[in-house]
Order: structure tokens, then C-alpha cells, then sequence
């Protein structure tokens, strides 16, 4: 049995659902509301020692790390198989992975946090989310939250970050051209698209995909990859979408407890 923890909004969580997707297994939802602290409940952590989504049970073992996750999946269930045979495909592969991993979903996180996770503070209001907050028993990541999600967005961070990735994607542009594309690893669609492509989608939505304008093997590539079944299937539904530039925040209160785990819109 497979069982997944996830945050319907999230790039890492998309990523695990868009390798299950395209095995065409099930799996069982385990659905963690983060911005309700729902990944310190009692018992995740010793599912998850960081606290954070996903993570993946298969027949009662945890995988974590949502790369390592979508390795374990290909390597378990190898049809299709979502790892190139060659060993230059396998390192541009990998490559990409990491490229996601230490530098994209960072930069996707400062912006998210800015243009997005703020504007809980208008939805929910302040007092919600200290009430959840002073029940995250690791307080140095509560206050570090309530910390960021408060004031108006730093302009200057968003700016720093939106040029930072403007320049991976000039990267992922060469790469596509001088593989021959259609995907990162060339001919093989991979792991790698499977981890680029979420944070693409996350920056639709906030509203940037002007990062990527001038590059068009990026959009191309992209294009295709909203063309697949599986990324449709796996993609978060509209109402779990967190507010943000596009999906504003309702003109009235919400209140968390009738919205139950969604965002819901105006
Ligand atoms: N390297 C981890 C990152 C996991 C991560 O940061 N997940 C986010 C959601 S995308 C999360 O759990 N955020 C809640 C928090 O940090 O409190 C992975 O790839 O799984």
C-alpha cells in the first residue's frame, strides 16, 4: 500500500504525485495542512524527523525527501521507467535534480513567502495564525514564520530572487537546445522534468512566468509538460491553490474553521 503525506500546494508534494501519476498507481491520501502546523501533529515526526511534507509509506516504511522519493518510486515500480539509460542523460538527470533541490525551490520559497504565504495574514488574520502557531512545539520555526508571513512583502527580496532565477532558466534554456530536447535529458522524459516542473508551476502563480518570456525551448518544454494527463491529474485543484496574485484573498474573513483545509476563492 502506498500512502502519501502531502500539501496539496506544494512543489515537492507535486512532484512525488506527478512520478505516481505517471506509473498510474494509487495511492492512499494522508493530507497535512501545513499552514494549520498539521505536520507537528503528534506522530509525524516519526515519520518525517524534519516535520515537513512529504513524505511517502510504502507497506508501513517512510520514504523521505521528495527526490528521494521519486528515485524509490522508479526504482520499485520501474514502468515506465523515468531514468535514462545513458550515463551523460543520467548526469544531466541528476543535474537537474539537484539544480531544483538546492537552488530553484529556495528561490521559489523567498517568492512564495512574499507574494503568497503573507497574505494568510489578510485571509485567516493574525490572531489565527499566532493561535496556531503557539501550538508548534518547535517555536524557533513558529516565530521564524509568524515573523515572515507578517508586514508587506521585501520588494528588494522578490526582485533579488526573480533575477537569481531568471538566470537558472537561461541555464535550462541551453540545456534543452543542446540536448535536442523535447525534455531535459533529451529524448528521455525523466525524473528531471518531473522536478523542474512544479516550481514552473508555482511561479505561474505567482505570477511571474515572465521570467521565462525570452527562452523558447523553456516554454515549449513547459507547454508540454501542462499537456501531460499526469501533470493534470497532479496539478493542485484551484480551491487548494494558496492565495496570490492570482488568486486573491476573499474581500470577508475567512474562517479557518468552516474553510476547513482549502483557500477558498473570493
Ligand atoms: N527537501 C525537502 C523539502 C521539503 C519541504 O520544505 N516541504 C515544504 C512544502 S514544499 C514544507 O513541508 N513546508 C512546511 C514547513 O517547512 O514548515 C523535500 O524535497 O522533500
Amino acid at each position: 500500500m502506498i500512502e502519501l503525506y502531502h500539501f496539496w500546494d506544494s512543489p515537492c508534494c507535486f512532484k512525488v504525485r506527478l512520478v505516481l501519476a505517471e506509473k498510474g498507481l494509487g495511492w492512499a491520501e494522508r493530507y497535512i495542512a501545513t499552514h494549520r502546523f498539521e505536520h507537528f501533529q503528534a506522530g509525524y515526526g516519526d515519520l518525517n524527523r524534519h516535520h515537513r511534507v512529504p513524505t511517502l509509506v510504502h507497506d508501513g516504511k517512510p520514504v523521505i525527501q521528495s527526490s528521494d522519493i521519486a528515485l524509490y518510486l522508479d526504482d520499485t515500480f520501474p514502468d515506465p521507467r523515468l531514468q535514462p539509460d545513458d550515463p551523460g542523460a543520467r548526469a544531466v538527470m541528476r543535474e537537474w535534480i539537484a539544480e531544483e533541490g538546492e537552488y530553484l525551490f529556495p528561490l521559489v520559497v523567498t517568492l512564495s513567502f512574499n507574494l503568497m504565504m503573507k497574505l494568510r495574514s489578510e485571509g485567516f488574520g493574525m490572531d489565527r495564525l499566532r493561535e496556531w502557531a503557539s501550538r508548534h512545539p518547535d517555536q524557533d520555526r513558529a516565530q521564524n514564520y509568524l515573523r515572515r508571513v507578517s508586514g508587506p512583502p521585501d520588494r528588494d527580496a522578490v526582485d533579488a530572487a526573480s533575477s537569481r532565477f531568471a538566470w537558472h532558466m537561461t541555464h535550462l534554456e541551453e540545456t534543452l537546445r543542446s540536448g535536442g530536447g523535447p525534455w531535459i535529458c533529451g529524448g528521455a522524459y525523466s525524473l528531471a522534468d518531473i522536478a523542474v516542473a512544479p516550481i514552473l508551476d508555482r511561479v505561474e502563480h505567482l505570477d511571474l512566468e515572465t521570467l521565462w518570456d525570452d527562452l523558447p525551448a523553456v516554454r515549449a518544454w513547459y507547454r508540454r509538460m501542462k499537456e501531460r494527463p499526469a501533470f493534470r491529474r497532479s496539478m493542485p485543484p484551484p480551491e487548494y491553490r494558496m492565495w496570490g496574485p492570482r488568486k486573491p484573498v476573499p474581500a470577508r474573513r475567512v474562517d479557518p474553521d468552516t474553510a476547513g483545509n482549502t483557500f477558498p476563492a473570493a
